[in-house]
């Protein structure tokens, strides 16, 4: 026998993670987002919740109520500031941490617990700057400390049913893709400091849970704040950091109206509340254009500032079929066109019976324990690749390199809006290895 070198066994450090015990986790951040992974993680048999670290007693609390929902032992809390994750971090009976905290956060919490040797999930943002993607990138090739990019809506049933048609060569070859974050979050990034959605105008210290945080970002910056529930899907079905990547963006930004209206029109604001005389940066839509290595355009969108419908706006379009969606996800909220399959008709189909007749194989094996997790579902999907690959000791399917990538589109493209819409470079966070790396999302049917 030659020694055997599994392809993916990039846990080199945590090699000798026994499959059958059970993955204990630390929970940074224990705000919404920290309770809905809490939620999840609870509901399975092979996971242990081990500690939580959150400044905030109110949402400590809230974690603690779902352990004892779920018949757990309190965590350990380390509440004592906003650097006491640093003492989570120490705790060697911790396998792995889920991160879910403001984004001003994520990095030095993400490259911190790499360091600590804690396995990370890490959930959706856009980083600060081009560099805090880099030292991802640096922390993860240092220590082989994996840590997976948390991205939910790559795992929207609708959204894995075309990617499963891209993979037959149903949409011949991709041309061009369309995502964004399409979303009215007034009602989160304004509130009355108490209770969490549509309660109010403030926001920063006057506000609560993302408004305390999330709104500062729309008075500093003006970018593409949020591209990875846009981005991931396509990046994903484009096979970007394995066989293609991001070459460069250009990105506009509209004017900005949204906030400051609704909060001149809101019964607790009006045109003389303090708040109503901010100026925020953000403009209200955001576009970005992506030029991909082998050819394709990816058109991102930011529109969250607006009254609107939820829509993700995902469009995947090649030489021999297209689809868009508009809504949530549901099969019936979509079109789609095959010229070949459907005579030339040149009419939209409506998606239902393509979606169901197409479903990915992970769905059909999940769809039962997914049902009731949050998204519609997409939730179960993410942890579970985030415990399943843990347990197996192999790569995550989206993994630091995505991460560096998508979370890089936030940076490059405040540069670019600042610079009237100058065409900036993404990085190769790859180093050239996207050449050789190959597609592995959604391939294995466990997870
Ligand atoms: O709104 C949705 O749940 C978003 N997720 C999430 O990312 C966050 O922005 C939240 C605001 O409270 C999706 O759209 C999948």
């Amino acid at each position: 026998f030659g020694t055997l070198i599994l392809p993916n066994s990039l846990f080199s450090y945590n090699a000798n993670f026994q499959s059958d015990k059970k993955v204990r986790l630390g929970f940074i951040a224990m705000g919404y987002r920290g309770q809905a992974h809490l939620e999840e993680m609870l509901k399975r048999t092979d996971v242990e919740v081990v500690a939580f670290a959150d400044p905030e007693p109110r949402m400590m609390a809230m974690g603690q109520k779902l352990m004892a929902k779920y018949k757990q032992q309190p965590a350990k809390e380390f509440g004592n500031g906003d650097y006491d994750y640093r003492n989570l971090l120490k705790d060697p009976t911790i396998d792995a941490v889920i991160i879910s905290s403001p984004w001003e956060w994520h990095k030095i919490q993400g490259v911190e617990s790499m360091y600590a040797k804690k396995i990370v999930g890490m959930e959706v943002c856009g980083a600060m700057t081009v560099e805090d993607c880099w030292e991802y990138v640096k922390a993860y090739e240092e220590t082989k400390v994996p840590i997976m990019m948390m991205e939910n809506v790559c795992y929207r049933r609708d959204v894995m049913a075309v990617l499963n048609m891209v993979r037959k060569g149903m949409f011949g070859e991709l041309i061009h893709g369309q995502g964004g974050y399409e979303h009215d979050l007034r009602g989160v990034l304004f509130n009355d400091g108490q209770t969490a959605y549509n309660s109010g105008v403030e926001f920063g210290d006057k506000g609560f849970s993302e408004a305390k945080w999330r709104t500062n970002h729309y008075v500093n910056r003006n970018g593409e704040l949020y591209p990875t529930h846009g981005l991931g899907p396509v990046a994903v079905m484009f096979d970007v950091n394995r066989g293609n990547r991001l070459l460069r963006l250009s990105s506009f930004s509209s004017k900005s109206r949204g906030l400051t209206k609704y909060i001149e029109e809101h019964p607790k604001g009006g045109k003389n509340h303090p708040n109503a005389k901010v100026k925020f940066q953000q403009g209200d839509i955001v576009t970005t254009q992506i030029q991909c290595a082998n050819g394709e355009t990816i058109l991102l969108t930011h529109d969250t500032s607006l009254q609107r419908p939820y829509n993700l706006g995902f469009r995947v379009q090649g030489t021999d079929g297209i689809w868009q969606d508009f809504g949530w996800g549901e099969n019936n909220q979509g079109f789609i066109y095959f010229e070949k399959l459907m005579k030339h008709s040149h009419r939209w189909d409506n998606t239902e019976k393509w979606l169901q007749e197409y479903d990915h194989p992970l769905w059909q094996r999940y769809s039962k324990d997914a049902e009731n997790s949050g998204h519609g579902g997409m939730d179960f999907f993410v942890d579970n690749t985030f415990i399943e690959c843990i347990k197996r000791n192999i790569e995550f399917p989206l993994d630091v390199y995505d991460l560096a990538t998508w979370y890089a589109i936030t940076p490059l493209s405040e540069k670019s809006i600042k610079k009237n819409g100058q065409v900036v470079d993404i990085p190769d966070f790859t180093k050239g290895a996207w050449q050789t790396r190959k597609p592995v999302f959604g391939f294995d049917g466990a997870f």
